[in-house]
């Protein structure tokens, strides 16, 4: 049985992250884990009732190289407190158990980071039209070799007359992978996803926009009074998720909701125009930055900075970017306990 504090352990910490702190042998030091991010800065779960929002120590940015040296959410971290407006500075991540990333298409050196120490993926399709097998396999292939185990979830299970046809086809493609089928109209098939969500253990959903990731987290957290996500408002006027936090599930469990995947994509065919609307080279330059925050306004490490200076972007593209972006959502600045 481990010793630690009990706050911790619900969190996730165990003999593995403490040896990795116990590895940072300097004083002063306190680990925390990172359950959200803001702009420009990190939150940081320190206690029960302590939560943290803390910078990167300009040691930290200087080690750091690649884009996975940075913290991402579900990542434990060593910092000390701090005055002024950030509470916390963070100078080292612990070694990770599991890590999530999306490889760049062209570009094996650079990922963008979902999640750190997660111990399931929950890949989340619904049983419409949304149904697609290649993305299916997009989203394992980000579970591969990635520490997680990897499970599918149907969901809109009340839409779908003949969800046994769907299951057949992940099947023939996947083979042995498990599924569960389920809806928010029944509550019951949700509860059958218990197992993923119990003391100390962290599950991701992972899944296009629309698809009821946030619909089912709502469910798992019994949001009320709980944190929950950060959410904008897209041209239709539907809440989407954008930004990834750690909420705890009603049964103890971590479970981390996601944006979906295809937002740019989204904006691509929302506007229905054609070559100047195609920003998949801007959107690449912002997975460039070295902060996945990064709010590109000369922030340390920003690719689209660099670009402008450098004339490789203009200020028009960059302009119409935010623009077709800005029709998709809103942010709301806000952290809701
Ligand atoms: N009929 C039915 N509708 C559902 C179900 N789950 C979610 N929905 C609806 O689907 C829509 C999208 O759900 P969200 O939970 O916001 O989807 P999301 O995956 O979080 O989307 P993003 O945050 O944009 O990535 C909402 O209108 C939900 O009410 C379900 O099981 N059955
Ligand atoms: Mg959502
Ligand atoms: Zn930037």
């Amino acid at each position: 049985m481990s010793t630690y504090s009990p706050f911790l352990s619900s969190l996730g910490w165990n003999d593995f992250f403490q040896a990795s702190f116990d590895k940072v042998s300097e004083s002063g030091l306190y680990p925390a884990r990172i359950i959200g991010q803001g702009r420009g800065h990190y939150y940081l779960q320190v206690t029960a009732n302590d939560v943290l929002e803390g910078v990167i120590s300009t040691r930290l940015f200087k080690a750091s190289k690649a884009a996975d040296d940075f913290p991402t959410v579900g990542d434990w971290v060593a910092f000390t407190p701090s005055q002024g407006q950030a509470k916390a500075e963070i100078h080292h991540v612990l070694s990770r158990q599991s890590y999530l990333g999306r490889r760049r298409s062209g570009n094996e050196n650079k990922t963008q980071h979902l999640a750190s120490n997660v111990d399931h993926l929950l890949v989340v399709t619904s049983l419409n039209e949304d149904f697609d097998l290649e993305r299916i396999g997009r989203y394992l292939e980000i579970g591969k070799d990635s520490g997680a185990s990897t499970h599918i979830l149907l969901t809109k299970l009340d839409l779908c007359a003949h969800p046994e046809e769907y299951v057949q086809k992940i099947r023939n493609e996947f083979g042995d992978i498990e599924i569960f089928l389920i809806s928010s109209l029944q509550p019951q098939s949700m509860d059958e996803l218990k197992k993923f969500f119990i003391f100390g253990k962290t599950s991701v959903l992972l899944g296009s926009s629309g698809v009821g990731k946030s619909t089912l987290s709502n469910y798992l957290t019994a949001s009320d009074g709980q944190v929950t996500g950060e959410l904008g408002i897209d041209s239709k006027g539907k809440h989407t998720t954008t930004s990834r936090n750690i909420l705890r599930t009603r049964w103890d469990g971590l479970v981390i909701d996601t944006p979906g995947m295809q937002e740019v994509l989204a904006i691509k065919n929302d506007t229905e125009e054609s070559s100047s609307r195609d920003f998949s080279d801007v959107e690449q330059l912002t997975l460039e930055c070295k902060f996945t925050n990064c709010r590109h306004q000369n922030d340390p490490g920003c690719a689209i900075s660099a670009a402008l200076k450098a004339n490789t972007l203009s200020t028009e593209r960059w302009a119409a970017y935010q623009k077709a972006l800005s029709k998709i959502k809103v942010p709301k600045k806000k952290w809701q306990k």
